[in-house]
């Protein structure tokens, strides 16, 4: 029997859930809803990497509730703390309508091609007709790289070689994916650290062509994030979207870490909805993303 979308991610996140209930219980058996309590509680949500600033916010919402209804009780409490998460990570996914031009940009070895392959599959058996771009034309290997996955998965790829312009390759694929009535044309980037200044201009370069070129098709500009790296994705993703206008987040490894919490303090800080997480590295370890349910999740 198939396993529903819930008890997927319950069981590869079971480390962030088990880690979530674990400290929070911890927390609870204070007792009382003191300056301590508070303190403690703020500082266990930092642990679960929520972030300063949302961490600080949970707690002061929690805080005003809990004089305002001057509640006393542990289960009240706990629900109080699970409605304010829900609010946090109420961003609504936009659904892509066809046909679509994915752009994927993310700091090297997030996770970028294999969500690709990951998508490319999902949609393929979704029926849709799939074309991909190798525009990582930077790192040695990689146009290998999605060439071995686009063919696992049959579907279209359109490439150059190691050091040609990622802009071209993508011009090229919007060329093949009208000519082919593709609907999906995603396009591979290259790896970029945040911090060059070059290759973030390069970037916006390949998102002006998508723009130009890419009429008649939806753009969306899908950030890839590693859950593992904490606070980090956090910055990173604050520099991309300076880049380009990003719609949307792919949060990656989140079976490997069980911290995450950085997955709510993403919704809260960037107001940009996680459309995917991955929970590991075969094709199918990709799952649409449901905050409320992540939330739920925490709290079983
Ligand atoms: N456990 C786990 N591993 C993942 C997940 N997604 C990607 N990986 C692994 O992360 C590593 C890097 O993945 P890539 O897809 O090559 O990353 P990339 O962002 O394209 O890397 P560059 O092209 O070098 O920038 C690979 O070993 C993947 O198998 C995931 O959701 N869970
Ligand atoms: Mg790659």
């Amino acid at each position: 029997m198939e396993l529903s979308l819930f008890e997927r991610m319950r069981n590869r996140l079971v480390k962030t859930k088990d880690d979530f209930k674990e400290k929070i219980e911890n927390v609870m058996y204070m007792g009382s809803f003191d300056d301590d309590f508070f303190e403690e509680l703020e500082e266990t949500l930092i642990l679960s990497d929520l972030g300063a600033e949302s961490s600080m916010k949970i707690t002061d919402q929690l805080r005003d509730k809990i004089i305002e209804t001057r509640s006393k009780s542990k289960e009240e409490v706990l629900g109080f703390l699970k409605e304010i998460l829900i609010s946090m990570v109420d961003v609504p996914v936009i659904k892509p309508e066809y046909p679509t031009i994915i752009l994927v940009v993310g700091v090297n070895g997030v996770g970028k091609t294999t969500s690709i392959a990951k998508l490319a599959s999902r949609y393929k058996s979704e029926g849709k007709k799939v074309v991909i771009a190798a525009a990582d034309t930077f790192r040695a290997a990689a146009v290998e790289q999605i060439d071995e996955w686009s063919k696992r998965i049959g579907v279209d790829l359109i490439k150059s070689t190691t050091g040609a312009d990622p802009s071209s390759v993508v011009f090229d694929a919007i060329g093949a994916a009208k000519a082919r009535k593709a609907d999906i044309l995603i396009c591979d980037t290259a790896g970029r650290l945040h911090n060059k200044v070059n290759l973030m201009n390069e970037l916006q370069k390949i998102s002006r062509v998508v723009n130009r070129e890419g009429q008649g098709f939806t753009i969306h500009n899908l950030m890839v994030l590693d859950a593992t790296t904490g606070q980090n994705a956090l910055n990173q993703a604050k520099v991309f979207k300076e880049a380009v206008d990003v719609s949307g987040i792919v949060l990656t490894k989140l079976d490997g870490t069980a911290k995450g919490g950085i997955a709510i303090s993403l919704i809260d800080e960037m107001q940009i909805p996680i459309e995917y997480v991955g929970i590991g590295e075969k094709s199918e370890d990709l799952i649409d993303f449901d905050a409320k349910k992540f939330v739920d999740m925490l709290f079983e």
